[in-house]
């Protein structure tokens, strides 16, 4: 059996890991990303406490009364009024033979997406198909322009990819990365719309586009060149908070050099997120970024993106963000913390209490283990066989079953015990796993996705005309709530509610609040009383609240992004007042 297997957790470097003779998890450091190193969730992930057994209304029971309860519960429920919730606690595609089963009672499941649905969207809309940029082919870039995204905390392992190189960083915090960077604007929140517009505007005046790559891919940049002179310069330069002199510096800096712009899901935590992101795009097509080493635009890949699964999907959907519980008499939870994570908490946990029968299976207690019926407790990814593909790159890895344990079941299993009581169908687990092996190639010693591009869009796009599609039109108001920015980005020692999560709410020192001091936030979804924390790389208009941290959904609207079903975690403004 081989001593290897990948991290599961949602995370962009989905890193190679190997358990050395004490049975320590280590960085494989034949990796080319990992190379030898894991971070502080995986290095602790033996201490944190898991759950060892099922349980009935608070009552500790054995598995096979566990599963004998779900069985009848799942048998009486009307499958239309049936949930099943998967999140992302662990992204192992084994995860999804529980998608088999829901799909084969025909009960609902969840679409658009709590995370990447709004960005994910405007890139389809624009390029047809959604590719990241491998960071082999990052590390050939002169220039990284890093646009709402936080490599020191969400994926380390870039950071040595990143070094020698020009750097930009657009992001309203002085994150670890802006204050080493060549250039850091740091732009007021839920700006990057208009300052990717002005960006595009500004290279075509001074004639640095790539003209030939336009004519070819892009032919409809004179409309959308007209499309950007609607952008009021001086007015909108007061309201990014952004000068003139900071957009020609970041052109100087791109102008005639090998560019990558990385985005991530700070930018499109709002309901125009596909727009920032066909308008970012636009601008990486503006300079031809696209198709050529060591250039483009890459945002959180769709780790699905080419792979075909050994299991059936669900059909009747409802989307993830603005769930109405309360039309549903039973729920499954699986893998995620819904009643911490998903915006406007108060709202879901009033949804939730009037399920008829509610069930979480996970790995720790939670929020909604708390509000759950039945507790069934699932193995850890080193105790089950698994494939892990990655939203970072176009690694497709074997994840071998490491450890035996007596707490829990797996995934498959739980599912193939409610296929034969259902009398449904489903693969023998082996030729799940040959399927999925079956997708893999070895690349220099990696394994990689058979499908993947070696360079992406270098044929052109996957839209009708094989050209890349500008916007036609644009929504270029600004919002006129009273009030702070609420960010709320991920925090080092918490991956989402697993592990170590954050307290409190983060103000810039000078805004009149003490540290210690408890304060009450307020936004039009709700309020929630914080203890204050100093953070002088915050802007003052702006209060930080970590992804994670007990009661920030709170504060959060359950509204869906205009387009991709996305949650939109900072589009309500905030009130911090002394209680
Ligand atoms: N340690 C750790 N790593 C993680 C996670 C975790 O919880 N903890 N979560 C994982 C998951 S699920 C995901 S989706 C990824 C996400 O990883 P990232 O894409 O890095 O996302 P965030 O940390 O949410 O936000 C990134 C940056 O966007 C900035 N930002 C906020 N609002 C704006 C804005 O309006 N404009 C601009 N330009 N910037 C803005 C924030 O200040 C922050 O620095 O990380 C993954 N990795
Ligand atoms: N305010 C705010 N809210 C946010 C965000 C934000 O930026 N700001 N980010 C959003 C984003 S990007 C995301 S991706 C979501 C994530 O939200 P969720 O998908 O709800 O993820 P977690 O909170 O990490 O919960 C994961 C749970 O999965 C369980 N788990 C772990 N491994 C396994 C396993 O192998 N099997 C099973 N059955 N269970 C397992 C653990 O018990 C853990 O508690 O949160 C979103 N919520
Ligand atoms: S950096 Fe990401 S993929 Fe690597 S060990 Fe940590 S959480 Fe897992
Ligand atoms: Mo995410």
């Amino acid at each position: 059996m081989s001593q290897t297997t990948a991290c599961p957790l949602d995370c962009y470097d989905a890193c190679r890991i190997v358990i050395d003779g004490n049975g320590a998890l280590k960085g494989d450091n034949t990796h080319p990303i990992t190379k030898g190193y894991l971070c502080p969730h995986l290095n602790h992930f033996d201490e944190f406490e898991r759950i060892n057994e099922p349980r009935f209304q608070g009552k500790k029971i054995a598995m096979s009364e566990a599963i004998e309860l779900l069985c009848n519960a799942l048998q009486s429920s009307n499958p239309q009024k049936t949930l099943f919730y998967r999140g992302s606690g662990n992204i192992g595609l084994m995860q999804r033979s529980m998608d088999h089963f829901f799909a084969g009672m025909d009960a609902v499941g969840t679409r658009g997406s709590l995370c990447d649905g709004a960005g994910e969207a405007g890139i389809l809309q624009g390029r047809g198909v959604n590719y990241p940029l491998s960071p082999a082919m990052i590390d050939e870039a002169d220039v990284v322009i890093v646009w709402g995204r936080n490599p020191h905390v969400t994926h380390s392992h870039l950071l040595t990819t990143l070094k020698n190189k020009s750097l930009v960083v657009i992001d309203p915090v002085r994150t670890a990365l802006a204050s080493n960077a060549d250039l850091h604007i740091q732009i007021k929140p839920h700006c990057d719309l208009h300052l990717a517009l002005l960006l595009s505007r500004f290279t075509l005046i001074e004639g640095f586009h790539d003209e030939e790559f336009l004519e070819r891919y892009g032919s409809e940049y004179g409309e959308y060149y007209e499309l950007t002179q609607t952008v009021r310069i001086k007015a909108t330069l007061v309201a990014m908070d952004v000068t003139l002199g900071q957009i020609g510096a970041l052109l100087e800096l791109v102008r005639g050099k090998k560019t990558v712009i990385l985005v991530g899901t700070g930018v499109q935590k709002y309901r125009n997120g596909a727009e920032v992101l066909r308008a970012i795009d636009a601008f990486g097509a503006i300079l031809g970024l696209f198709g050529k080493r060591g250039c483009g635009v890459s945002f959180l890949g769709n780790s699905m993106q080419g792979l075909e699964l050994p299991f059936r999907s669900l059909h009747k959907t409802v989307p993830i963000p603005n769930i109405d519980f309360s039309s549903f008499d039973t729920v499954f939870v699986q893998g995620g913390n819904p009643l911490s994570q998903m915006p406007n908490t108060a709202k879901v946990e009033e949804a939730f209490a009037h399920v008829g029968f509610k069930v979480y299976f996970g790995l720790y207690e939670n929020e909604t283990s708390a509000q759950c019926d039945l507790i069934i407790p699932a193995k850890t990814f080193l105790e089950k066989e698994d494939v892990r593909s990655s939203y970072g790159d176009f690694t497709l890895q074997k994840m071998a079953k490491l450890r035996d344990s007596e707490i829990g079941i797996s995934e498959y299993d739980l599912s193939s015990v409610l296929c034969h009581h259902f009398n449904l169908s489903i693969p023998q687990e082996e030729e799940c796993l040959a399927m999925l092996y079956n997708q893999m190639q070895s690349i220099d010693g990696v394994d990689c996705k058979k499908v993947a591009p070696i360079l992406p869009y270098e044929e052109g796009f996957a839209t009708d005309s094989g050209e890349f599609i500008f916007m036609d039109e644009v929504d270029l108001s600004f919002s006129d709530e009273e009030g702070i920015f609420l960010l709320t980005p991920k925090a080092a020692k918490s991956l989402n509610s697993q592990f170590h999560r954050s307290q409190g709410v983060y103000v810039h020192p000078e805004c009149g609040f003490f540290v210690g001091e408890e304060v009450i936030i307020r936004s039009k979804t709700g309020s929630l009383r914080l203890e204050v924390h100093h953070d002088d790389r915050l802007r003052h208009d702006c209060a930080l609240i970590y992804a994670g941290t007990p009661g920030v959904n709170r504060l959060t609207p359950d509204l869906l992004s205009y387009d991709g079903e996305n949650a939109v975690y900072q589009e309500n403004k905030i009130k911090v007042e002394k209680c």
